[in-house]
């Protein structure tokens, strides 16, 4: 009898002993988080990248892109991790030697018990001065913050330049331990997860094509076609918060944490 993707990727897991869980924005959407590109739904569908997401964005109007950065962080802290997070400590629990590489700047791992998941992109609640990089304390209490509406930035307790959202903008560069450890990563894994990323933006994209050149089995987990589809050797075609609680019941029974 030929199994079901599902049942094979369930197989292929509970061998695995250094798997790698890639994800992207897919992950946290039935959390309610938006991702970027998805039509309709996308940030990006409603807002402009360049005039949010670039260092030129925040020297040209840093009220703009801290309030809209307040105003995501906000959202998330609202939000609940879903079956698809508590999936994926579950496979931590499971397999020692999972590491999980998100491109996601929310919590949403963490609050599902992944212990210390690699932050490609930054994270919303790692502000740091625009000017020396000193870390500031995420603000706690302030108005709330409309959809984008100006909020103007903090300012640094050292030199007093603005303090700006500690994710990573285009063109800027990626944390270097956090590349280094997922690049680490992939190059040790046997299976490695990608879930809900559409793989267009890199580095992070190279991260299940590296896994894949060096022979790890990579298995997609997306409601959508992606440009990764050719390095996967299977694609869950599904949102995450299904297709993971069931692969972690394929791989383990019902007896899975979960
Ligand atoms: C579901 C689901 C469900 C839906 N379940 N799935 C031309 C060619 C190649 C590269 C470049 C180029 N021009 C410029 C570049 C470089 C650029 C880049 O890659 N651009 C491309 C867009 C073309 N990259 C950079 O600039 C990077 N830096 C860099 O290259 O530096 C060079 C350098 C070196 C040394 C010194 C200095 C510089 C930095 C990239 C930073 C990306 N930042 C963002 C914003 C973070 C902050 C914030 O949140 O605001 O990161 S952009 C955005 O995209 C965010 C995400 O992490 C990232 C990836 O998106 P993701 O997660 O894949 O989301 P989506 O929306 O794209 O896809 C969602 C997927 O989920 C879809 O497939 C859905 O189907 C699926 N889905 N529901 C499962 N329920
Ligand atoms: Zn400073």
């Amino acid at each position: 009898m030929e199994l079901s993707g599902t049942a094979e990727a369930g197989k292929l897991l509970a061998r695995a002993r250094r798997p790698v869980v890639f994800t992207g924005a897919g992950m946290s959407a039935e959390s309610g988080v938006p991702t970027f590109r998805d039509a309709l739904t996308g940030l990006w569908e409603q807002f402009d990248a360049q005039a949010l997401a670039t260092p030129e964005a925040f020297r040209a109007d840093p009220a703009l892109v801290w309030g809209w950065y307040e105003w995501r962080r906000t959202a998330v802290r609202r939000a609940e991790p879903n079956p698809g997070h508590r999936a994926v400590a579950a496979i931590e629990a499971r397999v020692p030697g999972t590491v999980v590489v998100t491109q996601n700047v929310d919590d949403l791992h963490e609050r599902a018990g992944s212990a210390a998941p690699v932050h490609l992109h930054g994270s919303l609640f790692a502000p740091r001065c625009s000017a020396c990089a000193h870390p500031a304390p995420v603000p706690d209490g302030v108005a709330e913050p409309g959809e984008g509406r100006p909020l103007t930035p903090p300012r640094c307790g050292r030199c007093d330049a603005p303090v700006r959202p500690g994710v990573v903008w285009f063109g800027e560069a990626l944390p270097e331990q956090a590349f280094e450890a997922a690049v680490e990563a992939a190059y040790r894994c046997d299976v490695l997860l990608t879930v809900g990323t559409s793989g267009l933006v890199y580095p992070a994209a190279e991260i299940p094509q590296v896994a894949a050149r060096l022979g790890a089995t990579v298995i997609q987990i997306n409601p959508e076609e992606t440009p990764l589809d050719a390095v996967c050797e299977l694609n869950l075609h599904g949102p995450a918060a299904h297709v993971l609680p069931a692969l972690v019941r394929a791989a383990w029974g019902d007896a899975a944490p979960a």
